[in-house]
């Protein structure tokens, strides 16, 4: 039988997957209870990214009122006790996380301290409130990192020993040690995740594709890491929030499941359909893109493949991918053209005096 939830908290719900979870539960999963956002708002996190949300089932629902948003640090235990105390959390859909590679060659502390000790917190809140349930669900959202790199063949699938090679993959491989080791030791209700890259509307534009859409729009250089041959495996962001809650209602407790797109892509074949969807939506030449393309020094430890076996996740909870490539990034760069005011907001100061200024009145 199906698990159900009443009061779901989803850490991270302003940042980009959790925004298009949060969406999704609302308007495509038939989950009928609330949904507790709690986010601190690092610059990553964007209210405005769920202003309808909060109009329809927020503070404008009124009395029918079925999102809230709480503005803390998955760090403060405080915090995250007074949340789960407050209302009633029995479900957590854990996404908060410092999530960009090349940040945490920069700076790996705040990986440590978020991904690492954010979790552990988490964790620990929820085995002192659910004590002895066996009707309550932590589900961790991780990733195909934790694997570590690939050859030129094979598959990472659920039993692939963890390898990880970024200071961002090794903080997300302990959370999800921490994660199973609650499982194990005190019994509490846990399941995992670990998904291939995702791409799709609010992504924030650090991450390859909504980086290179808007340099090709200002004309700015598109920096291509090495040779441009590493290989990334792309999955539509609803598709992975499909997979999540299906293993959120479905999946066994205490087990992990893969998510990918089944869609392996070298990094610089992908820039020129990028290349090819953004002439098509704008009527410019390709060559006009084509010749902003730069070859830049290499990342640091750059994990060569990653490519996901998820038939356990098919054949166990007959989950599918539901979106081409084609058709998924081809709405991508629609997005990205017709949020332009999104965009330029998240990358000023100005976004951190509209949450004070409208996050106040509610
Ligand atoms: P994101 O960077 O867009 O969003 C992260 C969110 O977490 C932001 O809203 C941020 O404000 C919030 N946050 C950060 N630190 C916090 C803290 N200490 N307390 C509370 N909130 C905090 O990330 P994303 O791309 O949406 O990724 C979400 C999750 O999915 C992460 O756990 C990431 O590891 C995982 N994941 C991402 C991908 C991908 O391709 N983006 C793939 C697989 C797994
Ligand atoms: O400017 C760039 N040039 C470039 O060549 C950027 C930003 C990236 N790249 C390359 C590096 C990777 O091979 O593109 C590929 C994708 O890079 P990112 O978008 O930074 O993603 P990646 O490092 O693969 O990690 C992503 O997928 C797994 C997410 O950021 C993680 O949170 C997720 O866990």
């Amino acid at each position: 039988m199906s698990r159900t939830f009443k009061n779901l908290l989803v850490t991270g719900g302003a940042g980009f997957i959790g925004s298009n979870m949060i969406r999704y539960l609302f308007e495509r999963s038939g989950f009928e209870g609330r949904v507790i956002n709690l986010d601190a708002l690092t610059y990553a996190g964007n209210l405005e990214s769920l202003a309808e949300i909060e109009d329809r089932f927020g503070a404008g629902a009124g009395s029918g009122r079925r999102y809230f948003f709480e503005k803390a640090d998955i760090c403060d235990r405080a915090a995250v006790e007074r949340v789960f105390a407050e209302y009633a959390i029995d479900a957590v859909c854990h996404l908060a996380a410092e999530s960009h590679v090349d940040r945490s060659i920069h700076g790996p502390e705040a990986f440590i301290r978020t991904n690492v000790m954010g979790t552990f917190t988490l964790l620990d809140v929820a085995r002192n409130a659910w004590r002895g349930r066996d009707d309550v669900l932590f589900h961790h959202v991780s990733t195909d990192e934790v694997f570590g790199s690939l050859g030129d063949t094979g598959y990472f699938t659920e039993t692939t020993p963890y390898d990880p090679r970024s200071p961002y993959s090794a903080s997300k491989a302990s959370s999800d040690h921490l994660v199973m080791a609650y499982h194990h030791t005190y019994g509490l209700p846990v399941t995992l995740s670990n998904c291939s890259n995702n791409y799709g509307p609010y992504q924030f534009p650090e991450k390859l594709i909504p980086l290179m859409v808007l340099n090709m729009l200002e004309g700015k250089s598109l920096p291509v890491y090495g040779d441009g041959k590493n290989i990334r495996d792309w999955v539509y962001v609803e598709d992975h929030n499909a997979a999540v809650w299906s293993v959120m209602r479905n999946g066994r407790s205490g087990q992990t499941y893969n998510i990918g797109g089944e869609n392996e892509w070298e990094n610089i074949k992908l820039l020129s359909v990028l290349i090819e969807k953004v002439a098509e939506a704008t009527g410019k030449p390709a060559s006009d893109y084509e010749k902003l393309i730069h070859y830049v020094a290499d990342r640091p430890g750059h994990d060569r493949r990653y490519a996901i076996d998820c038939s356990k996740i098919k054949t166990e909870l007959g989950w599918k991918q539901d979106h081409d490539f084609a058709s998924g990034l081809e709405k991508t760069v629609a997005w990205n053209l017709e949020h332009k005011d999104w965009i330029d907001h998240i990358r000023s100061g100005d976004y951190k005096q509209w949450v004070e200024k409208n996050y106040a009145k509610r």
